[in-house]
This record gives structure tokens, C-alpha cells and sequence, in this order.
């Protein structure tokens, strides 16, 4: 149906509905956060959720209020429109480092108003580099070659009562500050990685509790992290520089109006401590007996401490921090303790993670308890870390002989599900061991079960290994000696993310980051923060991630800012690509391809599935084409998607002259070629079908197993369903040998692995070189299993489930499946459950969206609505019918759908 005519269609619905009872707001979110801190943008964006009872509820017009404290800034007055996302601030310019209230109303379709909802609340950041009065510091001492964590510390008098305090924190490396003996904020690994010489995050900390009228003092310990530390390989360290610097900045407002700033500077004294060494791949070394006890309150004597010297560092590349931060989020305790075969005590937690173990203990000065991290054991029961290579992935306590406590690293993690524990004082008892899951901040949005248990635990590994390698920055291999922001497994696995988790901001920083290292020429390297050096770019398939991400994002969220943002890197990479071409050909350049497509080591016999990479390159060139047009139209860029235009319909047509034989068949006929061709509608119409099917018999010809690789796979199920083949898609996603999604899930995995065959069926390992077990980019299957098996998606005219699409594909054996998604408008679900000949179809949708419900039904099936047969029930409107589905519109609601004769 044309757009135009379902947009009206759903007007006249909405508006013969109208909505009665009471409509309420909740979950105000300011830039996509709750109550944040360090806001730095000139028009923050303001959403909020409808939450009633009854069916069909619209908004029609909105009203925010927003305060400084006593003070009215905006108000907006009554504003017609059905926008309760990403509502831009409309006011007078706001001002630095200043506390903002809003509150907001609406009118229902109805007319009817609510009551203002309960306040939210923003602070804005430092807005220039002349807002930061501190000054860089850097410690007075000559370093050990070891570098061991710095402490700075700095005693203070705050003479009056204090109504707020403001820190400002940020470094040269990782730190974690304390003020008068307590941790400022729970964050970890701050201030998280970006493309540090052009953005350098700093965080935004209320401390009004932490201080007190009279003495007190702070203390920040900075430890090597991605600024320093050992990063890449061949023993590449001082990626950014070689200093620990730090730079706070406090801003305290007394209750008298008046204030004070505490800033570092030169009289902040620097020393070193119990952290001995820390390194992102190697591990931490805490030697308790080095403990300054009292170190970050007013009383401590730091006489024999060092002056720390001042430095001219950049502040031009301070940004605030836009996503959120790492923290601590689920604990483990071990399922089992074990003696392997060679005699090493190892503790099993059950499950693959990133963070690392808290570990209690009391013993004798000097004792020493080492701990090793793996992610599994080999085949006769042995701890297995040769895959980490050359990272020693260890922590150790020294202990001091004082009273029993937690110790755990903070400027190191580790990828593990097992650890081997050496030199631990006393018997192992699982109850002081505990291991914590670290990773960013993101709010889990989504859930998809089903009834067969296979599946959810691919789920399960999916999620888990989303949790372990978004960690500030998009990874891959959280364990080894690399976790860099790989550009192409981003992009493979951006849409199954953002419904596993709010990922919007996360992508959003890391966007900034893509573009910040982005060349001149518009190239975009293999990982972002770029540490590899310049000429590690332009691969297709991972600098496509600049428009590939974005799109997603917007799909996702609705957020068109994101496409603001990185129009210009999605311009250049466009741009790049044609430099690169020849009569619109782009033949030239490294590639990683297909990466680890079935590629079967004992059984060479010629079935490898290589695709040719520039015939790869020709359908990203297209597709990055497609995106930059799409992006074009959404910010009415109209000339662009003229001249864009005309350039695919060119990439097209010298993909069919180059790659495609007068009868149809591509030249690399592998499973990627067909799925990157079609799914990117490279060839003409009339060809497509079979294409679809030579794909289907590519597939078969595997004994229905894929062979596709980093670039194909996420495509590949999408490609069939598509085409009319959404039977193989189930055979491929329930095939349970290799190469298939649930092998390794019958391999007891409980993350995603790199390889389709990490552990071989005999239990021997893939080469250590490259083997990563937690690593999400085959996860990329889960945007199918959302979107396909449980029907839930949104549509690109009203992204981010303003109008949602719901398509239930019951199929697979499977007798029911469900998914659920906490969208900015609220909760849409969607779940199907079969009975013999009786379909049930339970959807959600959220207040101010629309959806259309397509049934699974013939014309001979009867549906009924919540017991209602469906032509009677009023609150929905049937729209259209096939062979196969019954299209149902819908409004906001819970609906219960029964179709008997389903087929
Ligand atoms: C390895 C990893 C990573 C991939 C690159 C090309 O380091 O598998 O995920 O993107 O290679």
C-alpha cells in the first residue's frame, strides 16, 4: 500500500477511535537518558511515554514547562503534534554547567489533558575549553619501567555549607577518584575509550554528598588503560602519549550563593600505591602492603609525597560523555570447583563474561594469590589459554597479613568463564570468589524465547556476548591481546543489537569516533578508535559501518540527529569508493571479504566457499549508495539523492556487466554472492527468483548448511525469507552440525564464538592464533529471530516503532515464540503460539504508535479478537487479505488474537 494512503487510513481510524480514561507519563528521558549530567548540546531532546489503560490512545499535542531552579526558562505552550520523542528544546540559548528541570502534558486524541508529569532533570557541561580553570598534572617523580597506577591527592577547606558540587573528571589513561574515602560515582574504566587526540571524554559527577563543611580532601589513582597501556600488538604502548595525566575540576556552590572551585594544579601531590601494574591484556598486580591507608581523606599525612608538575595538554579535545558509562552489572559464583588433569585448582563460573573476579581472602604478609582467566578447557579437562596469545590475562594480590577483604583489579579485565587460582591462603571456598560482568551502561530493551531450548540458548549467547564486547566501544575479542572496535562486526551486528539493548547513544559516541578517524579521503579504518595506523582502512564490508550504523540507529530509535551527524562521513566513504572506481567498478584495495566462511582444513576438496571480494565490494559500493540516499531524503537533501541516484543505477548495472552471466548466474556463485546480490537488489528484477533459487540449491548442496562468513551470514536468512523461503531459513538456523549457528550452542557455548568450528567436534580448538569464544558478530541471526520468527519490527516511514510492523512466521516445528521490546514509546511485543489447527497471536503496542498486524491465515480461517470475532470487533480495522495474512490496523493495546484453520 503507497504510504500516503496508510498514513490517511490510520488518521481516520485514531480519530474515530478517541481515546477515554486516563492517560499517564512516564519515563522522561532527556537526550535518550535518565537525569543526566554533562549534557552539551544546544537543543536537548526530550521524550516520554503514554501509559493507559484503554486501547487506541493518540497524542495530539504536547506542552513542556522547564525551570532553573525557581526560575521559569521555556515553556512551549500547547504544541499540535503527535511527537512525544526526541522533542527538541525550543527555548532561549541554555547555560554551562547548570541544572535544568522539565516537566510535560498532553492531549489524547480526545482532548483530553493529562496532569503534568513528575519533573526530570539535565545539567548541561562545561560548554568551552575556557570553562576548565584546572590545570593538566602530571606526577612529580621519575616512573619504574613497570609504570605502577599514579595517585594524585589534594587536601581542602570548603569554609561554608555547601548547597551543590559539580565534579569534572577526566585523564590520561584510566582513573577512579575518591573523596573523603569514598568512591565518586560507579563507573568503571573511565573515561572509556574514544579517538582520544581529537575527543577526550570527561565525566560529570554529583559530589554535593561526598563533601563537608571544613577539611577534605580527594585522591584519584590513574592507572595505563587505552591512552597508554600496551595496546595492539608487537609491544605497541603510548598509543596517545606517554604521560598519566589528570584533570579535575569541582565546582562548589554554597548555600549562600557563593563559590569555590577546587582544581589541579601544582600544589596536588603524586605518589604511587598498591596498584603495581595494570595492563588492558596482561592483567593488575595489587600488593596490599603498598596500601596508603587514608589516602583520600584530610587527615593523611603526605609530606614524603611527591609535587606534581603542571602540563599544557590539550583541553580543545575535551567532549563530554555522550553514552553510558561502564559498570558493574550481573555476579557469578562458581558451579564447580576442579583439580584438571595436570593438577591445577579451577573454578568454574558457568558462564563466558567480561569483568573479573572479586576474590576474598586474609592470609600472611607477603602471600600471594595469582589468578589466571580462560574462556574454556581443552579436551581433557585443562585450562586452555593459548588463544589469549601473547596476553597474560592475570591478576595478583599480595596480601599484607591484615584482616580478611575483597580485593579485584580496576584498571584490567578479562574474558573468561574459568579461572585457575594459585598460592589462594588456605582451602578454596567457592563462596569468596565472585566474578562480575562488566560492561556499558545500556538498558536491556529486548527478549526472545521460544519453545525450542536450543534457541534460547543462542539467545542467551547472543546477549552475553553483546554484553562482553560492548564495553565502551563495539569489540570483538574481549579475551586476547586485541579487543579493538572492529568496523565490520559493528556493522553486522548493529540491528540484532539495538534490540537486545538501548544501544542508541552507545553507537552514537562511537559514530563520533568513526568520523573523528575517518581519512581525509574518506577511507574508514578496520577499527575504530583507530590504533592500527592510517593505512589500515577502506576494507568493504567494515568502513561500511558508517552508513550502515547510522541507518540502523535511526530504524532503531527514530533518532534523526544520528544522520545529521554522520552525513558527511557517510558522504566521503561514498565518495572514496567512487575515487576507487573504474567506468563505476570498484576493483582495487585490501579486503577481508567473506571473513571465516566455511573454509573446511581436512576436507579441502574444493568446497571453500570463496566469494570474490570486489564482487563483494560492489554490492557494499551499492549499498553504502542506497543508505547515503536514504539518509539524503530523511534530511531533504534532494540534490543528493538525485546525483546518488543516478551513481547506484551506474554500480548496478556494472555489477550485472561484470559479475553476472548472460543467464543469470553470478560468476562467484557462492551462498554470500547471492545474498549480498539480492539483498541489495543488484540484479534485475526478473532475475531475482532464480538467483533465490540457485541459492536455495547452493544450500542444498551443502546438505542444508551455510557457508557464508562475516559479511554474509547476517543477510542470509533475511535473503530467503524474502524470496519465499523461509523453511530453509528455519533448516539453517536449526541445523545443529557444523557449519551451523546451534553448533556451537550443542558444544555447551555460552557466548558467540569467531568460528563456526572454535571447538572442533573432536574437542580439539581451531588455530590459537585466532579463536576467539566470545565474539558477537554471528550473533547477527538474532535481528532475524526478532524480526521473523516472532514478526516484530518497525517501519522505515515511522522509525523506531512510531508505526510498528508486526509479521508473525510460525514455522521451524517450532510451537510458539515471542518477543518483547522496550521501545522509547514503551513496551511492543509480539508472540504466536500453535495448538493443532489454531494459531494464537498476542501483541502489544504501545500508546502514540500504530500498527499493522499482519495474521498468519487463509481466507477460509476464522479469527477472533479478545473472543470478538475480528469483523465485529471495533477497536481494529481489517485492512487487506491474502493467501497468507489477514492485515489488521491497530492502535495502541493488548490484543489477543485466535485464527482457527491457520495454516
Ligand atoms: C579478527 C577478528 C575481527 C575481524 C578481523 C578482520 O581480528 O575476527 O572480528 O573483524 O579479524
Amino acid at each position: 500500500m503507497k504510504k500516503d494512503l496508510l498514513i490517511a487510513g490510520w488518521c481516520i481510524l485514531l480519530s474515530t477511535w478517541g481515546a477515554t480514561g486516563q492517560v499517564t507519563l512516564q519515563h522522561l528521558l532527556t537526550e535518550n537518558l535518565v537525569n543526566p549530567l554533562g549534557i552539551n548540546v544546544a537543543a536537548p531532546r526530550f521524550s516520554w511515554q503514554l501509559t493507559a489503560a484503554q486501547r487506541n490512545v493518540q497524542q495530539a499535542a504536547w506542552e513542556i514547562k522547564l525551570t532553573a531552579g525557581k526560575t521559569a526558562v521555556w515553556n512551549s505552550g500547547k504544541v499540535n503534534s503527535a511527537q512525544s520523542v526526541q522533542v527538541p528544546y525550543a527555548g532561549n540559548p541554555l547555560q554551562p554547567a547548570t541544572k535544568y528541570s522539565w516537566q510535560v502534558r498532553v492531549w489524547d486524541t480526545a482532548g483530553k489533558v493529562t496532569p503534568w508529569s513528575a519533573p526530570a532533570t539535565f545539567q548541561t557541561a562545561l560548554s568551552s575549553p575556557a570553562d576548565w580553570k584546572a590545570q593538566w598534572i602530571i606526577p612529580g617523580f621519575t616512573e619504574e619501567s613497570d609504570r605502577p597506577a599514579v595517585l594524585y591527592r589534594k587536601t581542602f577547606t570548603l569554609p561554608k555549607k555547601i548547597r551543590t558540587a559539580t565534579a569534572y573528571i577526566t585523564a590520561h589513561g584510566l582513573y577512579e577518584a575518591q573523596i573523603n574515602g569514598q568512591r565518586v560515582g560507579d563507573a568503571y574504566l573511565t573515561p572509556g575509550w574514544t579517538s582520544y587526540n581529537k575527543r577526550l571524554q570527561y565525566q560529570v559527577y554529583d559530589v554535593t554528598s561526598l563533601l563537608v563543611t571544613g577539611a577534605n580532601a580527594m585522591g584519584v589513582t590513574v592507572g595505563n588503560g587505552w591512552y597508554r597501556g600496551y595496546l595492539a600488538w608487537g609491544g605497541n604502548k603510548n598509543s596517545y602519549g606517554s604521560d598519566a595525566g589528570l584533570l579535575v575540576q569541582i565546582a562548589i556552590t554554597f548555600t549562600d550563593g557563593s563559590t569555590q572551585n577546587l582544581i589541579t594544579d601544582g600544589t596536588w601531590k603524586s605518589s604511587t600505591g598498591p596498584i603495581r601494574y595494570d595492563e588492558i591484556y596482561h592483567g593488575e598486580t595489587v600488593d596490599t602492603r603498598a596500601e596508603k591507608s587514608g589516602w583520600t581523606n584530610a587527615g593523611f599525612n603526605d609530606t614524603d609525597w611527591s609535587q606534581t608538575q603542571t602540563s599544557d595538554f590539550s583541553k580543545d579535545v575535551l567532549v563530554t560523555t555522550y553514552n553510558e558509562p561502564v559498570k558493574k552489572h550481573e555476579t557469578f559464583k562458581p558451579i564447580k570447583v576442579l583439580t584438571t588433569p595436570n593438577g591445577k585448582t579451577v573454578l568454574d563460573f558457568g558462564q563466558n563474561l567480561v569483568g573479573w573476579v572479586m576474590v576474598k581472602a586474609k592470609g600472611n604478609s607477603g602471600d600471594s594469590i595469582v589468578i589466571k582467566h580462560a574462556e574454556v578447557l581443552d579436551k581433557y579437562g585443562n585450562f586452555y589459554t593459548e588463544n589469549l596469545r601473547v596476553a597474560k590475562a592475570t591478576a595478583t594480590y599480595i596480601l599484607d597479613g591484615k584482616e580478611e577483604r575483597t580485593l579485584e583489579p580496576h584498571f584490567s579485565w578479562f574474558g573468561f568463564r574459568y579461572i585457575q587460582v594459585e598460592g589462594y591462603p588456605g582451602e578454596i571456598n567457592p563462596d569468596n570468589f565472585t566474578a562480575v560482568a562488566l560492561y556499558s551502561d545500556m538498558q536491556p530493551t529486548g527478549t526472545f524465547t521460544c519453545s525450542q531450548p536450543l534457541l534460547n540458548q543462542l539467545q542467551h549467547n547472543i546477549q552475553w556476548g553483546q554484553r562482553g564486547n560492548f564495553l565502551d566501544v563495539p569489540t570483538d575479542c574481549p579475551q586476547r591481546d586485541e579487543r579493538l572496535g572492529w568496523t565490520g562486526d559493528a556493522q553486522a551486528f548493529s540491528r540484532t543489537a539495538s534490540f537486545n539493548f538501548g544501544v542508541n547513544n552507545f553507537f552514537a559516541k562511537w559514530l563520533h569516533d568513526v568520523t573523528a578517524d575517518q581519512r581525509a579521503d574518506g577511507a574508514v579504518p578496520h577499527v575504530i578508535p583507530n590504533v592500527l595506523g592510517p593505512n589500515s582502512s577502506a576494507s568493504t564490508g567494515w568502513a561500511d559501518v558508517c552508513t550502515i550504523a547510522p541507518w540502523n540507529m535511526y530504524l532503531a530509535y527514530g533518532d534523526k540527529r544520528i544522520l545529521e551527524e554522520q552525513y558527511s562521513s557517510m558522504k566521503a566513504w561514498v565518495g572514496y569508493m567512487q575515487a576507487q572506481s573504474k567506468n563505476d567498478l570498484w576493483q582495487t584495495g585490501f579486503h577481508f571479504g567473506d571473513w571465516l566462511f566455511y573454509r573446511p582444513f581436512d576436507d579441502n576438496d574444493g568446497k571453500a566457499a570463496v566469494t570474490d571480494k570486489y564482487l563483494i565490494a560492489q554490492c557494499f559500493y551499492a549499498h553504502s549508495t542506497q543508505l547515503l540516499i536514504n539518509a539524503a531524503k530523511q534530511l531533504g537533501k534532494t540534490e543528493d539523492v538525485t546525483t546518488y541516484g543516478e551513481l547506484l543505477q551506474k554500480v548496478k548495472a556494472a555489477f550485472v556487466n561484470e559479475y553476472l552471466t548472460p543467464n543469470g548466474r553470478l560468476v562467484s556463485p557462492t551462498q554470500t554472492a547471492y545474498v549480498l546480490a539480492l539483498q541489495f537488489d543488484m540484479l534485475p528484477e526478473a532475475l531475482r527468483a532464480q538467483a533465490a533459487a540457485r541459492l536455495v540449491q547452493n544450500i542444498k548442496d551443502y546438505r542444508n548448511h551455510l557457508t557464508t562468513g562475516f559479511l554474509g551470514t547476517p543477510y542470509l536468512c533475511h535473503v530467503l525469507s524474502r524470496f519465499g523461503y523461509t523453511d530453509m531459513a528455519y533448516t539453517l538456523l536449526l541445523q545443529e552440525t557444523y557449519p551451523s549457528w546451534l553448533y556451537p550452542v550443542k558444544m555447551g557455548a555460552t557466548t558467540i564464538w569467531e568460528r563456526w568450528d572454535g571447538q572442533k567436534p573432536d574437542s580439539t580448538f581451531q588455530t590459537p592464533g585466532m579463536n576467539s569464544f566470545n565474539h558477537y558478530a554471528y550473533g547477527a541471526i538474532g535481528d532475524w529471530m526478532y524480526r521473523v520468527i516472532a514478526g516484530l519490527d518497525t517501519y522505515e516511514d515511522g522509525p523506531g516503532y512510531k508505526h510498528i510492523k508486526i509479521q508473525p512466521h510460525p514455522g521451524g516445528g517450532l510451537t510458539n515464540a515471542a518477543a518483547t521490546l522496550q521501545t522509547y514509546y514503551g513496551t511492543v511485543s509480539s508472540g504466536w503460539s500453535t495448538n493443532g489447527n489454531e494459531l494464537t497471536v498476542d501483541v502489544e503496542v504501545p500508546a502514540n504508535t500504530t500498527a499493522a498486524i499482519y495474521l498468519p491465515a487463509s481466507p477460509e480461517s476464522t479469527i477472533t479478537e479478545s473472543g470478538i470475532a475480528l469483523s465485529a470487533q471495533k477497536d481494529l480495522q481489517v485492512a487487506t487479505s491474502d493467501d497468507q495474512y489477514v492485515m489488521v490496523k491497530a492502535g495502541s493495546g493488548k490484543y489477543h488474537f485466535v485464527i482457527s484453520g491457520a495454516h
